[in-house]
């Protein structure tokens, strides 16, 4: 196997020769015949789904890849030994774990014959390189919602960025559409509306040096050309579209400083923005998350919610849209418990 590298223990061993686990190159996941990291030992760089003549041979592994997830399997082909048996071992580790394979009554006691490790959880354990989602719903198809909705089907849909950069357009229906690679160097993104004013959802990205960039949806689920929108936006700590907040009939943008406040920017409907105006004047870096949530009292504004972690809960506070294109506090100025809900 081209990514495999066997090295072989014992014969003459030079001075100082790195012994048992350590031999196992980092980056790489090694499989030992002997417990401990001792005997033989081949090292791996990438998923194996056979292991060929070390089919049944491993008694322990270690995983020196960085990558915190990884499934060990009895048979080939990332298989069980018999369907829905629990013989596999799958497990979230730190990236640097060491694994005895065959104690007595370990699910693995007949051998490895395939391992697979990744970044995330669902693609070691054999799904898909994107949030695998569904919505709960089945609705008919139905205008475009005023945000949410990147293909223009009536429903919600969601964009997922991966852990290597890969974009993926969720409809909503468990597959996932390939948008582009390299989003990682993008500090900041936000959808929510249709800032270029061609009736289609956009998406918004800074970059690292602070540039911030429209990419015009095609209302399919993907993206245009990218235009500059303006420099100098790192200076913002939180970026967040969340609809039309002045009802001038343009989605605008929200963005808080690096000293608590919160800014809006309307949008002009063509890619662009006016005189920004002030509307938290401070202590908003308490909330990691300030999110746009649509119109939760349906007044026609659209509402904001802030969530961040409490001490003993996350809490979040529901902010109204307000005339003027303001925002004012629902109720008292408690948090709201959310217990352990996501947003
Ligand atoms: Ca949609
Ligand atoms: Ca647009
Ligand atoms: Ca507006
Ligand atoms: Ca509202």
């Amino acid at each position: 196997m081209a990514s495999a590298v066997g090295v072989v223990a014992g014969g003459t061993a030079p001075a100082h020769a790195v012994s048992g686990w350590d031999r196992c190159p980092r980056g790489s996941v090694c499989l030992f015949d002997g417990d401990g990291g001792t005997g033989s030992m081949i090292a791996y760089s990438s998923p194996q789904a056979g292991l060929g003549s070390w089919d049944n041979r491993a008694n322990s592994v270690y995983n020196r890849t960085g990558q915190h997830f990884m499934c060990m399997y009895p048979q080939a082909q990332y298989k069980t030994t018999v369907p829905n048996a629990d013989d596999s071992i799958c497990y979230l580790g730190s990236g640097n774990d060491q694994v005895e394979l065959k104690g007595d009554g370990e699910p693995l006691w007949n051998g490895l014959s395939s391992i697979r490790w990744a970044h995330t959880w669902r693609q070691a354990a054999g799904g898909p390189e994107y949030r695998s989602w569904a919505t709960p719903l089945v609705l008919p198809p139905g205008p475009a919602q005023p945000f949410a909705d990147l293909n223009g089907d009536g429903t919600p849909d969601q964009l997922n960025r991966t852990w290597n950069g890969h974009l993926w357009f969720l409809k909503g229906d468990g597959s996932g559409v390939y948008v582009g690679s390299g989003w990682n160097q993008m500090t900041a993104l936000t959808r929510h509306g249709d800032f270029s004013g061609d009736g289609h959802e956009d998406l918004l990205a800074r970059d690292g040096s602070g540039k911030l960039w429209i990419y015009p949806g095609n209302g399919k689920g993907w993206f245009g050309a990218r235009k500059l929108i303006g420099t100098g936006w790192n200076q913002m700590t939180a970026l967040q579209a969340a609809g039309d907040m002045n009802s001038d009939g343009h989605d605008d943008l929200l963005a808080r400083d690096s000293t608590g406040r919160l800014w809006i920017y309307p949008g002009d409907g063509h890619g662009r923005y006016g005189t920004r105006k002030l509307i938290g004047a401070g202590g908003w870096s308490m909330f990691p998350t300030v999110l746009g949530i649509g119109d939760v009292d349906r007044d026609g504004r659209p509402d904001l919610q802030a969530a961040g972690d409490g001490d003993y809960y996350t809490e979040a506070r529901l902010y109204y849209g307000t005339p003027g294109g303001s925002i004012a506090q629902y109720g008292d100025n408690s948090p709201v418990d959310l217990g352990d809900r996501l947003l």
